[in-house]
């Protein structure tokens, strides 16, 4: 299918990936790549990549790129934006990386309504030290730091953190969450959060459901049932805010119904 092709931006060598066989990151750059390919914005953009299994894409695209400190991702490529308007900044995290250590950046980054797109790995765990216990892991979960399960009444509630920023969020601003289960739909997605930029109106935050085989400790066909079900079921898909709403800040959900506790 020529849609689903290599982007052009990624870069022309073969190398090997440094990716588990399963892992959901691939796809989600790959969405990224056909999203820059569709806007031609490839010398535009300035990728930035946290620490995390994140870090992995420094050396994917043809795009200057950045490596940053564990949660730091969101207010480097602010300031960069601040400095150079003309960019087109890009924060490349996982979930620990934007809802734990980087939370607080990623909350100011919002009600400040920066121009820049933040896209968020939700793969439920803390993937590269090892799988611990993440703000989304779901209830029930097991990980390093959790082997008996997500104790709800110990370890609070998994955060849905684009519903978090729809509350928050300004006039201008995009808010969505899309899954490497619908690779062109979450393009779609990127591409509307990076055309919201390019048109300055305000910051664009797009979640993308992911896969984490390794530390899931899941073959392939349960790997994909936990994305299908179990996650999709508590993380609707869909546009939380968009940024045509009037009011804006008014969370609206367009894909699944939400389920699940919290
Ligand atoms: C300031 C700081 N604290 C802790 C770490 C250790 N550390 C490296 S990666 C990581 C977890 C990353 O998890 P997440 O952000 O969810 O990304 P993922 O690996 O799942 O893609 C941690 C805690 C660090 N590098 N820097
Ligand atoms: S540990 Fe998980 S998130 Fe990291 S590369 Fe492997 S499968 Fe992907």
């Amino acid at each position: 299918m020529s849609e689903i092709s290599m982007p052009l931006c990624w870069r022309r060598e073969t190398k090997p990936h440094q990716f588990c066989p399963g892992c959901g990151h691939g796809l989600i750059l790959k969405a990224l790549g056909m999203a820059v390919d569709r806007l031609q914005i490839a010398d535009k953009v300035l990728f930035g990549c946290d620490i995390g299994c994140s870090l992995l894409a420094w050396d994917f695209f043809n795009l200057d790129t950045v490596r940053t400190h564990h949660g730091r991702t969101v207010p480097l490529i602010v300031g960069a934006k601040r400095v150079r308007p003309e960019l087109v900044g890009i924060a490349y995290m996982g979930d620990g990386g934007a809802y734990a250590i980087g939370a607080q950046h990623l909350v100011n980054a919002t009600m400040r309504n920066d121009k820049v797109m933040v896209v968020i790995v939700n793969n439920t765990t803390y993937a590269m030290t090892g799988g611990q216990l993440a703000p989304t892991t779901l209830p029930g979960q097991k990980t390093e730091t959790s082997p008996a399960g997500r104790r709800t009444e110990r370890e609070g509630f998994p955060l849905r953190g684009p519903e978090m920023l729809a509350a928050i969020a300004p006039p201008g601003s995009y808010v969505a969450r899309g899954s490497v289960s619908r690779v062109r739909r979450l393009a779609r997605l990127l591409e509307k959060g990076l055309e919201n930029q390019l048109q300055g109106r305000g910051i664009s935050v797009v979640e993308a459901l992911s896969t984490c085989p390794t530390n899931w400790r899941t073959n392939a066909e349960d790997t994909w049932k936990f994305l299908e079900k179990e996650m999709t079921d508590y993380f609707p898909l869909g546009e939380f805010v968009s940024p045509h709403d009037r009011a804006g800040g008014a969370p609206k959900v367009n894909g699944n119904s939400r389920k699940g506790g919290g």
